[in-house]
């Protein structure tokens, strides 16, 4: 393992998320590793590494001695974006911890829906004592946009409470349990047998507005819930939030289940924050916990040190 000067120098960047926690565990677990801050970053060849989320454009290009990029999250998007992004490479997210927290998000939402929650917490505001159908989770198909870390796991403890499972991914797949579709041309045929539809699809150049009027149309229209139910915590940038409320308005779309916002904080003058059949959370299905990451950065940074090859790579083409 490298010591004293053949040890990269890391800069830590992150905007919008409380730096002081992952500052600590840096200390904490690698007290021997400086740290540099975005202020005094610019033009410091000592810099191998930058552990960032969404890092301002160009911060990057200033670091002439980079080698590579470490995404504190697992989505990317918020790395490609930077129009002068250098060519080295990108290391996302991938750890136990975050895709329970997206599991877990997963199945709370789901059973909300299978649960008729939305429904009951309206009637409950008017003091109503009504019972409403309710399906079991084998009569109900939960549908996963994005087969990849979070939507295999979030598929494979739905399996366990009983749901019918589909997927949709980029390429083919074979999963036990899960029947596959794939690209552009198997999209109808997964959300025409999708109850309930979870998105955990990266932002990327083809899934960019995807979930709009066009999609929604695609949607199975009679389910054993009473209309088909979004769920999104993939990215913002996936949905068309103005389809997205005419549907829920119009009854094509019985409820949605939204973590992610074309525009983040979610605006106050959003409609979604006060419809009946929506519910908000900010962003937070799967928190990244830096007790539990900073770890795995941190080991990483050491196996590349001492000659091996870095893991989970973003592949820049495909854009996640
Ligand atoms: P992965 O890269 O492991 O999986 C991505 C999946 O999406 C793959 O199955 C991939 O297909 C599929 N995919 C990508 N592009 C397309 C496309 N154009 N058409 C069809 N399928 C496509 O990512 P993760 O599962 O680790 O994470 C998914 C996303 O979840 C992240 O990118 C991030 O945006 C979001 N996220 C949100 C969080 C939150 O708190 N709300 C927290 C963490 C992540 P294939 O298998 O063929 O490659
Ligand atoms: C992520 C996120 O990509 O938190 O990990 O959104």
């Amino acid at each position: 393992m490298a010591t004293g000067p053949e040890m990269g120098r890391v800069l830590f960047a992150v905007t919008g998320w409380d730096a002081s926690p992952w500052l600590e565990a840096f200390a904490r677990l690698a007290p021997q590793r400086e740290i540099v801050r975005e202020s005094d970053a610019a033009g410091d060849a000592s810099i191998r590494y930058a552990v960032v989320w969404k890092p301002k454009a160009g911060v990057l290009s200033k670091l002439p001695g980079l080698a590579a990029i470490f995404s504190v999250g697992a989505g990317v998007d918020h790395i490609l974006s930077d129009p002068e992004l250098p060519n080295v490479p990108i290391v996302r997210m991938v750890a136990d911890d975050l895709t329970d927290r997206m599991s877990e998000y997963v199945v709370w939402q789901v059973l909300d829906h299978l649960r008729q929650g939305p429904r009951y917490r309206l009637q409950q505001t008017s003091r109503i004592w009504r019972e409403l159908s309710q399906p079991v989770a084998a009569d109900v198909t939960v549908g996963i946009l994005g087969l990849g870390v979070l939507g295999s796991d979030a598929a494979a403890k739905l399996a366990t409470m009983g749901f019918r499972l589909a997927g949709w991914s980029r390429s083919r797949k074979a999963m036990d349990g899960i029947e596959c579709f794939h690209g552009e041309r198997g999209l109808p045929d997964f959300l025409g047998t999708s109850d309930i539809v979870v998105c955990l699809l990266p932002l990327t150049p083809g899934t960019l507005g995807m979930i709009g009027h066009d999609f929604i149309a695609m949607m199975k229209r009679e389910t054993p819930l009473g209309g088909p139910v979004l769920i999104n915590a993939g990215r913002g940038g996936l949905q068309v939030e103005a389809d997205l409320l005419e549907a829920l308005d119009g009854g094509k779309l019985m409820a949605a289940s939204l973590d992610v916002f074309e525009t983040e904080p979610l605006p106050a003058g959003s409609r979604l924050w006060d419809h009946p059949a929506v519910t908000v959370t900010p962003h937070a299905a799967a928190m990244s916990d830096p007790r539990k990451l900073v770890r795995s950065i941190l080991r990483q940074m050491a196996d590349f040190e001492a000659g091996m090859p870095l893991v989970n790579l973003v592949d820049r083409e495909a854009g996640y």
